[in-house]
């Protein structure tokens, strides 16, 4: 008998995975609704919705070993959920693994990008967001979930993070980047070119073989993923994700899901957030993936 909380088809032990799920409950830095601390389990949950067959790849989710290390301790300060997190991941990219973190609030991402090893080839961002997350600082806090995409890009470099599906920003957030350039392409104009075209003019921006997608669930439309903490109009469609995903996936090395916020919901984001997660592990398991 599994645990309920335990992610769906998670039967492998740490040893023998390739993927591990690892929930980070922390959502203190959260500017508006708060609630993503409740995200990873109730992710968890609806990820016992689907069946284990996958239609498209032919594979079934039971056969890929993945393993769910369950959550992190609960942390007083970003700085400290990020040094633990940090040291969290480090070993799982050290064993070949690929890490798929369950938020908590966007500021769970940069330490599960910073954990990636330095010396090897580099890694490349998607960073799929409604928001710029650009800030330097937010309300005093360096590792606040506004300031995600700005830690990262300390990590890989401006030539190494695209942000996708952006539609809020400061004006004080497109003045610093103009100085730094960091690449993105808004909702708008995914809604405008199609997104076939505008992941294929994200990949080109990459320079990298490595791809890591933040995804905070945001970056889908309120229609879809009404359950996150700033919701904003306009979004992407779950289908235009899971096309970004589908084709990340053969260079993926590690994946986050974030800001979902079950309390404003009715099921129906931790469940797309559980099937995004599904379609990473399921397509880069079909596609031999490699380290
Ligand atoms: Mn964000």
């Amino acid at each position: 008998m599994q645990r309920p909380t335990t992610f769906a088809d998670a039967s492998a032990t740490l040893e023998e995975a390739e993927y591990v799920i690892v929930g980070v409950p922390f959502d203190r830095t959260t500017s508006f609704r708060p609630g993503a601390r409740f995200g990873p389990d109730s992710i968890r949950q609806h990820s016992w919705n689907f069946e284990s067959y996958d239609l498209e790849t032919g594979l079934s989710l039971s056969e890929v070993p993945i393993h769910d290390l369950g959550n992190t301790e609960e942390f007083g300060s970003a700085e400290d959920m990020a040094n633990a997190l940090r040291e969290e991941i480090r070993p799982l990219y050290a064993m070949g693994k690929v890490p798929i973190v369950l938020g908590g609030d966007h500021a769970c991402s940069p330490p599960v990008v910073e954990a990636y090893p330095d010396g090897g080839p580099s890694v490349g961002v998607l960073y799929l967001d409604a928001h710029m997350d650009f800030r330097s600082s937010y309300l005093g806090d360096r590792r606040s979930h506004g300031c995600s995409s700005r830690r990262i890009l300390e990590k890989v470099g401006a030539r190494n993070i695209v942000v996708l599906g952006v539609r809020s920003v400061s004006e004080e957030e497109v003045d610093d980047n103009k100085g730094i350039g960091m690449s993105y392409v808004t909702a708008h104009e995914i809604a405008r070119e199609g997104i076939e075209s505008a992941v294929q003019r994200a990949l080109n921006m990459l320079r990298t073989d490595r791809l890591y997608i933040s995804l905070d669930i945001d970056a889908i439309d309120p229609a879809y993923a009404g359950g996150t903490g700033t919701p904003e109009p306009f979004g992407l469609t779950p289908r235009d994700v899971k096309y970004i995903i589908d084709q990340a996936a053969p260079r993926l090395v590690g994946m986050d899901i974030m800001e979902v916020s079950p309390h404003y919901d009715t099921g129906n984001t931790s469940a797309l957030a559980a099937r995004l997660a599904r379609e990473a592990i399921v397509r880069r398991a079909a596609a031999g993936g490699a380290h």
